[in-house]
């Protein structure tokens, strides 16, 4: 595949240019978060460190970091840097309890956002010509209108279908020959699956690539993926809180993918104690964002933990590059793309007059993620008749979907049943782990 790319002045700027840039970014932004979020400038003071303290990246190290539970607390205005008047849009994002964390956005946001997703697509091998089929869901996740955006500024056709409705989306992609996916690994998957069902082969759509991501994904799967569509599928890695998809893309190596780094400033961490460790290690992935208007976030922690190269690409790209992430440095657990936090499940658990026993056991089966919590009854509630047992499961299922955006299946089962462990708690059996799924 010839190498292209959607701005090339930036994704193949030398690397001490690079550095050049983020200094002198960071030195603007901190100034303009310090005068702009108390509750960042509180934090700076509380360290002891004025934006004079910061004189490129060097000093990145001085800085506060920014947590979920920060994020939590500050809610829902509490980080916000610019007037809301000046915003244009809101995404969302499940926080570690009932709370969500909001992220706002400029027009200016949107247009960077937007332009790293473009990179993205280009750099997976799409133009003007092709047609860019996105099944992320649209609404406050940010993958339908990160995508879309993206798609739009390549200049490609877009076919803004959002999530589910398979028959519909198979139907789209055959009458309108649509040759670039967009959409969660899992959902790909499927898509392939069913496609076999309905007695298509590979050849028999236009499909060339693939862009996937929103949760991980392995190398097996990436072939399954690829002989299931005949397509190259290609990574994309994101979070809401720095925007969305497209901070970091896959390149035609697919080995890694390249962080913007005219954008967002990457360090690595040891998670217990915060100590940034040298290129090449395993850590905890830190995002400062250079540019972001609306919702500035400095050294902000993604719990995401991954290993940075900045080995030479053959794309010529020379943005570092991050690993699939390999596991999380907290227990968020992603659950067909939705995140999820175990504290989240014991608030309905506990609104609902539950006491938190239970149990979660992830699998996956067809490629696709299967959801189910075990909850202890309350001997008051035990032996109720299997009818009345099945309401309730009906009713804590519907307050779970409310919470959690996805559906578990929800099992009452006898007081006491639920192992009890000396240590801490056994909440979560994970068998998607013999697939290689570490998240
Ligand atoms: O998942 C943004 C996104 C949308 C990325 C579409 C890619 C494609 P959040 O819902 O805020 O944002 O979840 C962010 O998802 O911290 C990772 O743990 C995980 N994640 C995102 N991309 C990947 C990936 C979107 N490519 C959290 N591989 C992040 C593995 C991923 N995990």
């Amino acid at each position: 595949m010839e190498n292209k790319y959607f701005q090339p002045e930036a994704e193949t700027m030398p690397v001490e240019e690079i550095k050049k840039l983020q200094d002198e970014k960071l030195v603007k932004q901190i100034r303009y978060v310090y005068d702009n979020v108390k509750y960042y400038r509180d934090l700076m003071d509380k360290k002891g460190v004025k934006p004079e303290d910061i004189k490129g990246t060097e000093d990145l190290c001085k800085l506060p970091f920014l947590k979920k539970d920060d994020l939590r607390e500050a809610y829902p205005y509490g980080l916000l840097a610019t007037d809301l008047k000046d915003c244009v849009r809101i995404h969302s994002t499940s926080g570690t309890t009932g709370k969500r964390v909001v992220a706002f956005y400029t027009q200016n946001d949107i247009d960077m956002w937007e332009e790293c997703c473009a990179r993205a697509i280009v750099a997976a091998g799409g133009s003007s010509d092709d047609v860019c089929q996105v099944c992320y869901g649209y609404g406050l996740f940010t993958g339908g209108s990160g995508l879309h955006g993206g798609s739009h500024k390549v200049g490609c056709l877009t076919l803004p279908m959002s999530s589910g409705n398979t028959d519909r989306q198979i139907q789209f992609m055959m009458d309108l020959g649509s040759t670039f996916l967009c959409c969660t690994p899992s959902y790909a998957s499927y898509l392939g699956e069913n496609l076999k069902e309905k007695g298509y082969s590979p050849e028999d759509n236009k499909l060339k690539a693939g862009i996937f991501g929103a949760e991980p994904w392995t190398e097996e799967m990436r072939r399954d993926i690829e002989k299931a569509l005949g397509i190259k599928a290609y990574d994309i890695y994101g979070l809401t809180e720095l925007s969305g998809p497209g901070v970091a893309y896959e390149c035609s190596e697919q080995s890694g993918m390249h962080i913007n780094e005219d954008h967002f400033i990457a360090e690595i961490i040891d998670p217990d104690t915060g100590e940034v460790l040298p290129l090449g290690s395993k850590g905890e992935l830190v995002f400062t964002a250079l540019d972001k208007e609306a919702f500035p976030m400095i050294r902000y922690r993604t719990r995401d933990i991954c290993v940075l190269s900045r080995e030479k690409c053959s794309c010529g790209r020379t943005f570092v590059k991050m690993t699939k992430p390999m596991g999380r440095s907290d227990d968020m657990m992603i659950i067909r793309g939705v995140n999820v936090f175990p504290s989240q499940i014991e608030t309905v658990l506990l609104n609902n007059g539950y006491a938190p026993n239970y149990q979660i056991i992830l699998d996956r089966v067809n490629n696709s993620d299967t959801f189910d919590i075990n909850v202890e009854m309350g001997t008051e509630d035990f032996p109720d008749s299997p009818k009345i047992i099945t309401a309730k499961e009906k009713k804590l299922q519907d307050a779970m979907k409310a919470m959690l955006g996805i559906n578990p299946k929800i099992h009452l089962v006898a007081p006491k049943t639920i192992p009890r462990s000396e240590g801490k708690a056994v909440r979560l059996i994970d068998k998607r782990r013999r697939y290689g799924i570490t998240i």
